[in-house]
């Protein structure tokens, strides 16, 4: 049965819902074969193995009919020269999502196995992802990028299929700005 009706307070300074679900960290030692410089990952990763991102769920289940949402905040860094990102996943039941930047500088890549679009976000910039594309986020500035993920809960997540296909661009730090390069293996 759907859930009962919510008021969900969102703190944009801190990227926190409260009510608040479960809260994910991903460090770099999670994102084995994700950046071109591999080894420039791992000898990070062995190292003092920083935070790349943090994904704070509300309560609202993954589950089918329901709409839950997520602030995900990617902190300022680079491997290799490439930006710190999220692994980037496609949904198994293709469905619509949309992403409204609330802090910091950051970009949307989306690659649909042939086309590849890049969407910069900053805050009050909705970002749509059509039924699909596979996305991927990018913290281009030197503070947290922060956004809200609104998605359905039937939707599912496959993160091997970018493992598979990659991203079809790769986002490196260029001077104070940034350069979209083609993608190439890690
Ligand atoms: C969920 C939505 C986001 C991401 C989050 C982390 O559909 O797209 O909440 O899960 O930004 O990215 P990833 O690729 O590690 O799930
Ligand atoms: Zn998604």
């Amino acid at each position: 049965p759907p859930i009962n009706p919510l008021r969900i307070a969102l703190a944009a300074a801190q990227g926190t819902l409260t009510p608040e679900g479960p809260l994910l960290t991903r460090r770099l030692s999670d994102l084995e074969g994700l950046f071109a410089d591999e080894p420039a990952r791992k000898r990070a990763a062995d190292g003092d193995d920083p935070v790349v991102y943090t994904v704070a769920a509300s309560p609202v289940p993954e589950v089918a009919r329901e709409l839950p949402q997520s602030v995900t905040t990617i902190l300022p860094g680079a491997v290799g020269g490439e930006f710190h990102m999220t692994k980037g996943h496609q949904h198994p039941d293709p469905q619509g999502e949309i992403y409204l930047g609330l802090a910091g500088r950051g970009g949307l890549l989306l690659h649909d196995g042939t086309r590849t679009e890049w969407i910069e976000m900053e805050p009050g910039v909705i970002g749509y992802i059509p039924p699909g594309w596979a996305h991927r986020s990018v913290n281009i500035g030197d503070e947290p990028y922060r956004f809200l993920a609104v998605y359905p809960g039937s939707a599912g997540h496959d993160y091997g299929w970018v493992v598979k296909h990659g991203m079809g661009r790769r986002v490196f730090r260029d001077g104070a700005s940034y350069t979209l390069a083609p993608f190439s293996a890690a």
